[in-house]
This record gives C-alpha cells, sequence and structure tokens, in this order.
C-alpha cells in the first residue's frame, strides 16, 4: 500500500475506537476471504453454510436463504430450514448478451426455485433456491459464459450501475465503459473466488494482497453508479460514490462526483436515515479511477468498523465532516476538484417500447413487473425472454428499474421481436403507466429480513391504486409509487413519491414527497398501516391534488407545497435547478 493511501496520523483521531463488530474478525481471519468455505461444501450434514462461512459466501456473491413460507412446517417436521443459496451475479451495467441469456435461463430451470430468474434493482440478476450440491457448477456454468458474482454482496464495492437508458447512444457507450473499469479497478484481487468454485490453482503466495480494499476489506457495502443525465433511472442518491457524466458536443470529458447517498434506517433508531449524496466537484476523465479508489479507501480508513448500523459512507461524511472527507480524498487521487459542472436531472423511469439508438439500430425496453421473469399459466415470460434470445442478434440491458431493455435491433429484426414479446406476454397493452412506475424489493419468502410482503403485496395493490387514480378522473397518470418490506429499502422506496416501507406483517409506514428525479428523499407521513388505510390515505390525497394541482404538478411536488408533509433539506440544492 503506498503512503498516499494511508491515513496521516492527523486523522487518526477521527477512526472510531471500541470493540470491533465481529464481521472484522470474520474478514481478518478469512485468508482474503476463503474460510472454510471448500470444506463446508463436500460436508453433507447440513445443506447451509456453517459459522464465519455463512458472512463469507456473500463475497462471492451468495446468501444463505431459506423458504420462509415453510420454516415453520420444517421446524415442527424437527427439519433444519430447507437452506438454498441466492445468487447475484455481477455485471456492470446491466449488460448481457442472449447466448448468456440463454444459458442462465437454462439453469434456472433447472436449479432455482420455480425456475425464476430475478432481474434486481441494481441491473442483474439473481438465481433463488439453488441447493449447496448444486453451487460449483452454477459458478463453473457463470464462469463458461463470461459473467462472474465476485464482489455482488459483502464489504465490498457491488455491482457498479450505469444508465440504461439508451437514447443517448453513443455517450451511453462510453459511460458504460467507464462502469465497467470501475468495477474492475474496484473488484477484490484475492483468488479466493476461482480457487474455491472454478477448482483454480490455489495461490500459497504471501504476497497475494488487497491494495485497494485492505486485507479487512471495506467496514460496509459500497455501492458505485455512473450517470449519464438527464436520466437518473439508477438513483444516484442510493450510492456512497457517483460518477455523473459530463460531454463536451457530446463526448465525454469527465465527470461530477457525488459521495455519501443512501437509503437504510433501522425503524426507531435515530442515528440511522437515508441521505442524498454530496457534490464533490468535477474530475477529468484520466483521474477516474485514482478518484475512485480514494474514495474507498479514505471510506475504508474513516468508517465505523466497531458499529456496522453507522459504518456506510454518508455516516463516515457526517461524522468526520465533508470537508475534511473531500480533502483527505484530494490527498490520495492528487487532484483537487473543479466546481461542480452544470447538469440537470429530470426523471427516472424507463422509456418503454421503441426508441432509436445507435447505427440505425433499436432498443426495446420491456416492463417486467417486480423484475420477476417466471413462467405463469398466460404469462410464459420467462420462455419468452429465452424466445427473443434465440433470434436476437444485440444485447440485453437490464435497468436499475427491474425492467429489460432488448438493445441494438436492426430494422429488419424489429417486427420479429415485437411479435415474440406480445405473444409471451413480455408487451401488455393493458398495463397501467402507475403500474409501470411502481417497483417492489424481493422480500418474503426468500428474503430472511422482511416484515412485510412486498414483491406479493404490489401487483394486486396497484390494481387497486388505478381504480383510484380512475375514479378521480387520471386513470393515466402515474405516481412514483414503491414498496420496501423493511427499512433497509431494497425497493428505494425512500426515493419514491410514495413510498411503503415494511413494519410489520401486512403493516407498512407511508412516506410522501419525493420527486421525479430522485433527489429529494420523502417524509413519514403515517405509520403502521395496513392496506385499506393506505388506500384510504392515498384516496383523500389523490383527490386533492387533482382538485388543486398546478400545471402538471407531480404528486410528491404538490403534497410539500400544499404543507401536508414538510420539506426535506436536500443538499447543493443549485445544481438540481
Ligand atoms: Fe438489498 C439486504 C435484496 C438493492 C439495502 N437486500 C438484502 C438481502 C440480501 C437480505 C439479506 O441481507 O439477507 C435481500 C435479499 C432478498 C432476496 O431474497 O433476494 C436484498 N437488495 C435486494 C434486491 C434483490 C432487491 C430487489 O428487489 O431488486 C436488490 C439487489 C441489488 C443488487 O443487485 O445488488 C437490493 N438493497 C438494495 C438497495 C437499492 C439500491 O442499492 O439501489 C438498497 C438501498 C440503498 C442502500 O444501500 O442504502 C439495499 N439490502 C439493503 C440493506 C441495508 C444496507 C444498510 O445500509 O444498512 C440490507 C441489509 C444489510 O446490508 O444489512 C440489504
Ligand atoms: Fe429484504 Fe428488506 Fe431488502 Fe426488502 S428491503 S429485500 S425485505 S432486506
Amino acid at each position: 500500500m503506498s503512503n498516499e493511501h494511508r491515513l496521516p496520523a492527523e486523522l487518526a483521531p477521527l477512526v472510531v475506537q471500541g470493540t470491533l463488530a465481529d464481521n472484522e474478525r470474520i474478514k481478518g481471519q478469512s485468508q482474503l476471504l476463503r474460510g472454510t468455505i471448500a470444506e463446508d461444501l463436500k460436508d453433507p450434514l447440513t445443506g447451509g453454510f456453517t459459522a464465519d462461512n455463512f458472512q463469507l459466501i456473500r463475497f462471492h456473491g451468495m446468501y444463505q436463504q431459506d423458504d420462509r413460507d415453510i420454516r415453520a412446517e420444517r421446524a415442527e417436521q424437527k427439519l433444519e430450514p430447507l437452506h438454498t443459496v441466492m445468487l447475484r451475479a455481477r455485471m456492470p451495467g446491466g449488460v448481457i448478451t442472449p447466448s448468456q441469456w440463454l444459458a442462465i435461463d437454462a439453469f434456472a430451470a433447472e436449479h432455482t426455485h420455480a425456475g425464476s430468474i430475478r432481474l434486481t434493482t441494481r441491473q442483474t440478476f439473481q438465481f433463488h433456491g439453488v441447493l449447496k450440491r448444486d453451487i460449483k457448477q452454477m459458478h463453473q456454468t457463470l464462469n463458461r459464459i463470461g459473467i462472474d458474482s465476485i464482489a455482488t454482496a459483502g464489504d465490498v464495492n457491488r455491482n457498479v450501475l450505469c444508465t440504461s437508458n439508451p437514447e443517448q447512444s453513443e455517450l451511453h457507450t462510453e459511460a458504460y465503459e467507464w462502469a465497467k473499469k470501475i468495477s474492475e479497478h474496484l473488484l477484490p484481487k484475492t483468488r479466493a473466488y476461482a480457487e474455491i468454485w472454478l477448482d483454480g490453482e490455489k495461490v500459497e503466495s504471501t504476497e497475494e494482497e488487497e491494495p485497494i480494499l485492505g486485507k479487512t476489506y471495506l467496514p460496509r457495502k459500497f455501492k458505485t453508479t455512473v450517470v449519464v443525465p438527464p436520466h437518473n433511472d439508477v438513483d444516484l442518491h442510493a450510492n456512497d460514490m457517483n460518477f455523473v457524466a459530463i460531454a463536451e458536443q457530446g463526448k465525454l470529458v469527465g465527470f461530477n462526483l457525488l459521495v455519501g447517498g443512501g437509503l437504510a434506517m433501522t425503524h426507531g433508531d435515530e442515528s440511522t436515515y437515508p441521505r442524498t449524496a454530496d457534490e464533490f466537484g468535477f474530475l477529468p476523465l484520466d483521474k477516474t479511477l485514482e478518484v475512485a479508489a480514494a474514495v474507498v479507501t479514505t471510506q475504508r480508513d474513516l468508517g465505523n468498523r466497531v458499529n456496522r448500523k453507522n459504518a456506510k459512507t454518508k455516516y463516515t461524511l457526517d461524522r468526520v465532516g465533508l470537508e475534511v472527507f473531500k480533502a483527505e480524498v484530494e490527498r490520495r487521487a492528487d487532484w483537487a476538484f473543479e466546481p461542480t459542472r452544470p447538469y440537470r436531472l429530470t426523471g427516472r423511469g424507463d422509456a418503454f417500447g421503441w426508441t432509436a439508438g445507435i447505427d440505425g439500430k433499436h432498443n426495446l425496453t420491456l416492463f417486467i413487473e417486480n423484475g420477476r421473469l417466471l413462467d405463469t399459466p398466460g404469462k410464459p415470460l420467462k420462455s419468452g425472454m429465452a424466445a427473443i434470445a434465440r433470434v436476437h442478434q444485440g444485447e440485453f440491458r437490464m435497468t436499475a428499474n427491474q425492467n429489460l431493455v432488448v438493445a441494438g435491433v436492426a430494422e429488419a429484426d424489429k417486427a420479429a421481436i415485437e411479435a415474440l414479446a406480445r405473444e409471451h406476454g413480455l408487451i401488455n397493452d393493458g398495463h397501467s403507466n402507475q403500474r409501470k412506475s411502481a417497483m417492489a424489493c424481493v422480500s418474503l419468502p426468500t428474503c430472511p429480513l422482511a416484515m412485510a410482503e412486498a414483491e406479493r403485496f404490489l401487483p394486486d395493490f396497484v390494481d387497486r391504486l388505478d381504480g383510484v387514480l380512475a375514479q378521480h378522473g387520471v386513470p393515466d397518470e402515474a405516481i412514483i409509487f414503491r414498496v420496501t418490506g423493511c427499512p433497509n429499502g431494497c425497493g428505494r422506496a425512500m426515493l419514491a413519491e410514495v413510498g411503503l416501507v415494511g413494519k410489520g406483517p401486512g403493516k407498512y409506514n407511508l412516506h410522501l414527497g419525493g420527486n421525479l428525479s430522485g433527489t429529494r428523499i420523502p417524509k413519514l407521513y403515517r405509520e403502521n398501516l395496513d392496506e385499506d388505510a393506505i388506500l384510504a390515505e392515498l384516496d383523500g390525497l389523490i383527490g386533492q391534488w387533482v382538485a388543486q394541482r398546478q400545471d402538471g404538478e407531480s404528486f410528491g411536488d404538490f403534497v410539500l407545497r400544499a404543507g401536508i408533509v414538510a420539506p426535506v433539506v436536500v443538499p447543493k440544492q443549485d445544481f438540481y435547478a
């Protein structure tokens, strides 16, 4: 590690003192993420991973889970929970080729729960329900097609997002290349993944090290985006580190950097809160990787390793102060940020249907409710995707709204692809605008942290919300509506105009007042409501909005202007004007 990337003595008092969180011991003793995972894998007595390995497999992109719908029943029968793993792939910018798609489709059909593929809010896919005996095969299948799951979970830099809206195709291509480069640059360098899952040669070298992440990796998960304004489909304010593309004459010249966004909180714990990211300033392209590493290593050295609830970059910034954090990044990167260049964010939705893109090619954005690709009676969505993959010559892009773009379609192939999409229910003209503006996290039955339903709650709730909008004479309006099964906020309800945050079975907190561009955190309006009570509240509020709104005012803006909720402070608001 070079001196630039070590904490200077004068900042040492800012390091939080106390008993380190147990995850620090686990990482430190893991021999760069190896632990005894390989031994556990051979143990036939349990379907799960034991002791520290339960945490360590996350750094390899997997979580141990069980089906919560049948947990009690199995406990009654004195059986251990039906342990399986969820895998999350690494897909910077969400780009996947048709042949890769066909391979993941085939794996899912054989080895995942109900054969499903789940697109996530961070532009990748998850397999749920993979048995221990199939894990190695899963990694080897992915490896054969050029996909891995390194660092998609754990205390590392996660899958790097990149604006997927394809209208500005050339800029998108450049931005996407940077998303890949940043992802590669910040990846763990340990060979543990190759050794354990791909039967790679064991390296006994003492020189193996983690120059950026360090031997105990980061204090907490870390999230990065590359954003092409005006689209904020990646929801940059949910992320630790954000590179906002600045172009001159259509060419990328550099990035504005924003640091310290994040959405999670814990019910009843005021030391935890959602927070928008702060502007650090502009940097030219050739400083990108150095600055990225400088932000990561600053958070590595100053982040709270005692209390994981306050360990993310957003809390480090608030604790040490923005100026101190920024100055340390500048010192490490040997770069003084230029003033932030003006940019504008206008919205977050995906452009559904056909859009024209690069080289006269076309892109078809498909709405995938909750990102769940599964074959159900009358809705063979997963088969539809496979059918498209068999004929498609371009690529697919997963969006951060859990949707999917069939990208780079030649004029001559448009009709065939659209016909396949329609035939399999992947285009449904009956879907309301409201449905296409709604999103939910996975939640039950696989998420161990879920307090209330989200993905299974959303579709029927949107039917009822559609009814409310129709009753008020605005059936084509849409409110950014998101449900998240607990306050961790995976469905990004804390950047919605209307956000529901799970509180307990069937109960949600109702937050109001996010804006269309995703720069405003909504405010808690009512607590612990059931479905009927939520609809009753929304019915009244939507009625007021329709009667009193000014010039196409959005619902989120209206509830603030009308004083229904108080505004939340946004840092450096000028840049969003
Ligand atoms: Fe998340 C944990 C699912 C995006 C904040 N998240 C989980 C786990 C792994 C539960 C667990 O720890 O055991 C969930 C697995 C459910 C399942 O069965 O699949 C889970 N998170 C998801 C996904 C799949 C939701 C979705 O419906 O798409 C998203 C996967 C993203 C990816 O591909 O990497 C997902 N998670 C998010 C987001 C949104 C985002 O990043 O844009 C957030 C809020 C932003 C943020 O980080 O502040 C988010 N997830 C969390 C947290 C709270 C972190 C914190 O700061 O405290 C946890 C719990 C934790 O880390 O302790 C968590
Ligand atoms: Fe699970 Fe909570 Fe994340 Fe939903 S928000 S997937 S319930 S951790």
